[in-house]
């Protein structure tokens, strides 16, 4: 039988970073999602770039591994361009947990080790760690960037 502790632990500190994004919206006061972005537009921009993003990584993934269950993200670019309220959003990111789950159900932790080029640039050769660790990463650093405008 293959091991699934690795991956389970990678999906858990995705969900971990995740769940603090939540619990910051949370606290957002109602006009959070206008306040401009450097580079980005709006903070609503920033959001669909770190959800759309996320989808991009674990759909990367059973892309690669060649899983064969039908996996996709729970909300297309378009649903996610009609989110208004940050709680809205939150419901989107809520949604976001069982997919990153189920996404991953038939990844084992040999598999990690599998090496592909990346979606955005064939030149760049990605693990199925090290994209795992990057998805992580990304949000942290989204969250960063969310903290630094007061949010
Ligand atoms: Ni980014």
């Amino acid at each position: 039988m293959s091991e699934r502790n690795a991956i389970q632990a990678l999906v858990d500190e995705h969900e971990r970073a995740l769940r603090h994004l939540m619990a910051m919206m949370n606290r957002w006061p109602g006009d959070a999602l206008d306040r401009p972005v450097k580079d980005f537009g709006t903070v609503r921009d920033l959001m669909i770039h770190i959800v759309d993003s996320l989808f991009a990584y674990f759909q990367w993934v059973r892309e690669k591994l060649e899983l064969e269950e039908n996996v996709s993200p729970p909300l297309t670019r378009e649903a996610l361009n009609r989110l208004h309220s940050p709680a809205d959003w939150e419901r989107a990111i809520s949604l976001s947990l069982p997919y990153c789950r189920e996404a991953t159900v038939g990844v084992c932790d040999d598999d990690l080790g599998k090496a592909f080029p990346a979606s955005w640039n064939e030149r760049e050769i990605y693990m199925v760690e090290q994209m795992l660790e990057h998805a992580i990463v990304h949000v942290w650093r989204h969250v960063r960037q969310l903290e630094g405008l007061g949010l």
